[in-house]
Parts: structure tokens; sequence; C-alpha cells
């Protein structure tokens, strides 16, 4: 006890000299950076490959991604223990993220804000407005075909295995509030190192509407795309939102235990009174929002 006291007056003392000096005001600890990117998992620019590893596709359907477009932006982070304390920036931006840079978009540089653990964190996959920005590589003619439909998330695909050949031109808005962020070691939100910079990375996976289940914290599922095929109704090799919207997910996805389908957790999201692969696809687009590669953020809540 009287050690800890101690140690704390040490703290409070270096604290107001490193303020002095660096012009801050209730850093203690000290001050740093946050530096926010959006990573794009290795699945939207190198696709999926059928096999029996974890990430890979198991009936033997590879995946590859011809455009994959997401609005992310209104990242806030704040402490618990100090709650007038928050990062905020309401920008959002339409992102290209099968040509992302390789270490990502930088969003935002939070500068000189308090060298400790920021335990609150969220940011949105909204669906896309006019008013967002954009980044390069990502294209004025991405930016306003994104606003224009007011989509969160847009996507071009082809599934192929043996000779048959899909292809898939797909938007959403399945707008979502992504809060709880936690590190894949579930350390949450992230912590700022005096004099230096936190990497805060939102994770966009390309993966999860291939999911045998939807999932909420780890990842505990089977990728599987035969529903593709089966969801095409006119059997034209091209899988449009309609034959979604017509593709019972009785038939599209078998149930366990002799499928190898869960599918509690998908809702009626275009509200129509069926659970359809639409609605299957809408739900999982509500879940691509990761944090620090593998973590996970397990609040979702619908945005505007
Ligand atoms: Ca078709
Ligand atoms: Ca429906």
């Amino acid at each position: 006890m009287h050690a800890k006291e101690t140690h704390m007056k040490v703290r409070t003392r270096w604290g107001m000299l490193l303020c002095l000096a660096a012009g801050c005001s209730s850093t203690a600890g000290g001050s740093g950076t946050a530096k926010i990117f959006v990573v794009a998992e290795a699945s939207i620019p190198d696709g999926l490959d059928p096999g029996t590893g974890d990430e890979n596709i198991k009936d033997g359907w590879a995946i590859r991604y011809q455009r994959f477009l997401v609005a992310l932006g209104n990242v806030k982070a704040s402490r618990t223990v100090a709650p007038g304390e928050v990062l905020t920036d309401p920008t959002v931006f339409v992102l290209d993220l099968r040509n992302a840079p390789t270490d990502g978009y930088v969003l935002r540089d939070f500068k000189d804000v308090a060298a400790a653990r920021w335990d609150k964190v969220s940011f949105d996959i909204p669906n896309a407005r006019p008013g967002a920005k954009r980044l390069p590589p990502t294209t004025q003619a991405d930016l306003d075909f994104m606003t224009s439909k007011g989509y969160s998330v847009y996507f071009e695909g082809t599934a192929e295995k043996g000779a048959k050949k899909l292809s898939f031109k797909w938007g959403f808005r399945a707008g979502t509030t992504f809060a709880d962020c936690a590190s894949p070691e579930n350390l949450p939100g992230f912590a700022v190192p005096a004099g230096g910079t936190i990497a805060v990375k939102p994770t966009i996976h390309g993966d999860h509407h291939f999911f045998t289940n939807v999932t909420q914290g780890a990842e505990i599922t089977e990728r599987r795309a035969a529903w593709l095929e089966i969801c095409d109704k006119d059997k034209n090799l091209d899988v449009t939102l309609d034959e979604l919207k017509a593709c019972a997910a009785a038939e599209a996805f078998p149930q366990k235990p002799t499928g190898p389908y869960d599918i509690t957790g998908v809702k009626d999201q275009d509200g129509d009174g069926k659970i359809t692969a639409y609605d299957y696809v809408d739900t999982q687009l509500r879940t691509l929002g990761d944090y620090q590669g593998d973590g996970e953020c397990p609040t979702r809540t619908t945005a505007p």
C-alpha cells in the first residue's frame, strides 16, 4: 500500500513534467499516438482456396474477388477510468479493399493522447452516404457508386469448382456499429505507449458469408460455398440478389445434424417474412468488422 502510493506520486510528478514539455493537460503517464488503419484480410486480395485447412473452402470451391468496397469510419475510443476523455472522428471513408495498400489505409492519427489503455473502441461500417470521403487508390467512381447506392459493402467475385464458374455482384445496406473491440489476445481496445505509436487496426474479413454459422466472438466455423450453385436458379452461372431472395435458407444451408449448417441468428433482414440466402449473406455482412487481425468487436448494433 505504502509503496504503491509512493509510486503513484512519482508517476504524477513525471506526468506533469512531460505535460509541460508536450503541452498536454492530464496525461499523468505521458502521451503518445494512436494511428488508425483499416486493413483487408488476405481473403479479400487473395481469395479463398479449396482445401481442408481452417481458412479453406471445405466443399471444393475457389473464391476470387475482382472488386470489394466498404464504407468505414466514425472511429471512437475512450477510457472507462476517464469517461471525459474521448477520441472521435466522425469521418466515413469508402475504401477499395481489393487494392488496399499493403499496410492498409491510414484513416487518422490521434496525437498527444494519454499513454494508457483506451479500453472502449468502436467503429462503423455504415451505409455510405454523400459526404463520405475516399483514400487512394479508391477511385472517385467507387465513392460515387457506394454513396449513390447507399451500400455498406459491395463486392464482385467468382466461385470456381472444376469446369463450373459462377459470378456474383452484390451490394448490401447492412450498416453496423462494431463496439467493445478487443485484440486476438482478448485485450480490450488498445494501449498507447508513452512517446510512441500504437497501430489500431479495424480489419475486414472477406469470408464471413461462407461461414456455416453466425459467429459471435471466436470464429469457430467452416467455410462452404455450394449454396451459390444451389441459388443460381436459372443456371446461367451468375447469382443475382433476386436469386438469393428466392433461395430458401432451408434449401441452401442444410442444417445440423445431417448438414453442416447452424443458421441460428440469421434474421429476416429484408423483412419479406422468409429466411433466404439473402438474409444469410446480409446477416453475415453485419459481422465483417474485426479488430487487430483476428480480434473481435462482439457488440454489434444497426447503424443508419
Ligand atoms: Ca442466375
Ligand atoms: Ca427475408
